[in-house]
């Protein structure tokens, strides 16, 4: 396809193109997907979920968010490479066709849109939003520091010229504020949350601002120990697992502690490929193999979490 927004899923995309894609999805798969918008970004932009699935009044689902870093590229791929599976599997592979059956995906391509289109254009490796609140000379706040789980406490700066500026308060940014309503106005259905980023191969679990092991700790170890297993088992590539303080480091303000915080039982981080020969500069060539060993990963978790749910 030549057209302005053509787009490809073993190539990283701009964000005018994966706001493309999203349209074109609902209307190419109107029985399966539907597009919602939750809110705005700092600098206006409109944020879109797509809601994947059979029944869409379905009582269970699980929510992803790509992209709330905006430098690590591989992620936004990989909600694109999801969703494009989904469709192209559905009525043919028997663990797809389960899932999306009988429970529902809310997709969110990319949650740091504005701190995305930066990457693109300005500086590859921003990581913030581009918010401006505390009129500093600096810009953008982390959003992964700026949920209320423990905010403003490890790991997370309250001068607006770091990397892990928290912000001015929790949920003080819009993109955080709307993903948290979205998510707290569905917190009957929404059993698991799936924060995805990169780079350092591991798939992490609550909680990140402390040591102490959260209520289902050994079964949420477990689960991802099975699909480290089924990520090796395609191309090799070891994932650590285990919790976010001890695994990757202590930080707090996170999504996915937030997320859990709320009463959803199932919530990981996945860190995608490398180990830190690229980093965030990962290869297209490598977004195919990444996309398809991280998909084994996710449909084992939620075929897990669709029967302990039922
Ligand atoms: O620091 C982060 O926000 C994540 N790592 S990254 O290199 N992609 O920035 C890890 C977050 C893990 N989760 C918690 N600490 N709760
Ligand atoms: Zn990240």
């Amino acid at each position: 396809r030549n057209s302005p927004d053509s787009y490809s899923y073993t190539k990283y995309n701009e964000w005018h193109k994966i706001s493309a894609w999203t349209a074109r999805m609902a209307e190419k798969k109107p029985k399966l997907i539907s597009r919602l918008q939750i809110g705005k970004t700092f600098e206006n932009r409109p944020m879109y979920i797509l809601q994947v699935g059979k029944q869409k009044d379905s009582k269970k689902a699980i929510f992803m968010d790509c992209g709330i870093h905006a430098r690590e590229w591989i992620s936004p791929a990989f909600c694109q490479w999801f969703v494009k599976e989904a469709i192209r599997t559905y009525g043919k592979d028997k663990v797809m066709t389960n899932l999306l059956d009988n429970m529902k995906f809310y997709i969110l391509p990319v949650l740091n849109i504005d701190g995305y289109i930066w990457s693109w254009t300005s500086d590859r490796c921003w990581r913030k939003n581009r918010s401006n609140v505390t009129s500093n000379k600096c810009i953008g706040v982390d959003l992964n520091r700026n949920f209320d789980a423990a905010w403003g406490t490890v790991d997370a700066s309250k001068d607006p010229c770091t990397e892990n500026f928290c912000g001015p308060s929790a949920e003080s940014e819009p993109e955080t504020k709307a993903v948290a309503t979205f998510i707290r106005s569905h917190l009957s259905s929404i059993k698991a949350y799936l924060s995805i980023h990169s780079y350092s191969q591991m798939i992490l679990f609550p909680y990140g601002y402390t040591l102490n092991k959260a209520p289902n700790h050994d079964e949420l170890n477990e689960l991802a120990k099975k699909a480290s297993q089924a990520i090796a088992s395609l191309y090799g590539k070891k994932y650590k697992y285990g919790t976010s303080a001890l695994t990757i480091y202590p930080s707090s303000g996170c999504s996915d502690d937030w997320a859990y915080n709320q009463g959803i039982k199932y919530s990981f981080t996945f860190e995608l490929r490398d180990r830190g020969k690229y980093g965030f500069f990962l290869p297209e060539s490598e977004i195919k193999p990444t996309c398809q060993e991280i998909m084994l990963a996710v449909k084992l978790m939620a075929s897990h979490i669709l029967s302990r749910t039922m």
